[in-house]
């Protein structure tokens, strides 16, 4: 293979597979939240073990979870990443407090949005195992979960159910894998390069 084919599948590589990012998002709201257990909780790092990634623990301390008031175990959550990314899957933490598994979220929708009032439903009727606490030691492993590459910079849980309990629903941590997006310059930047390249390979014969 010459330098010139070298190139030209490098920047296919680059534009077409690279890498998924977890992505933190930047702010949370809930349909409701007691008062010690903000939806903040879900996206700062409270209780996960260093260093930060989907393999991180999340411990069972207070005030590391983010728990409804009572609803009777259903409820909303919307996360913004702060821009809009090309999302493909969520990382969740389930609650993990003793012997509460039953509050933990099990079913649930993720909705995907760029301005908060258009939607997509990009999965349906996900669940959410409850938590394995008593096996795992009191700390918990995430969960992860795969959809198709959609646009959003606003993700929503839709809460359908917990574990069991008729009084609340709670989950510990909430994360994103997903890729930039370029900037329509540098979109257009990607096109001409890959174009130039292509075409000095092909139609010049620097095969
Ligand atoms: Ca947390």
């Amino acid at each position: 293979m010459n330098i010139n084919k070298l190139l030209f599948v490098l920047y296919l590589i680059g534009a077409h597979v690279c890498c998924g990012e977890l992505l933190t998002p930047v702010g949370a709201t809930a349909s409701s939240s007691a008062s010690d257990t903000p939806p903040v909780n879900l996206i700062n790092n409270s209780g996960l073990s260093l260093p930060i990634s989907e393999a991180s623990l999340h411990s069972n301390e207070d005030n590391t979870y983010w728990a409804s008031s009572y609803s009777g175990g259903t409820g909303w959550l919307v996360l913004d990443l702060g821009s809009t990314w090309a999302v493909d899957g969520a990382i969740l933490w389930q609650y993990n407090r003793p012997n509460l598994g039953n509050l933990g979220v099990s079913d649930f929708d993720i909705l995907a949005s760029t301005d908060m009032n258009n939607w997509t439903t990009v999965m349906s009727d996900a669940y959410l195992p409850r938590s394995q606490t008593d096996t795992f030691g009191g700390v918990q492993e995430s969960d992860a979960f795969n959809f198709t590459s959609t646009p959003a910079r606003y993700l929503k849980l839709d809460i359908k159910d917990n574990h069991g309990s008729n009084a609340l629903v709670a989950l510990s941590e909430v994360k994103f894998t997903g890729t930039a997006i370029p900037e329509p310059s540098s979109a257009i930047l990607i096109l001409l390069t890959g174009g130039l390249i292509y075409f000095k390979t092909r139609i010049l014969g620097g095969r």
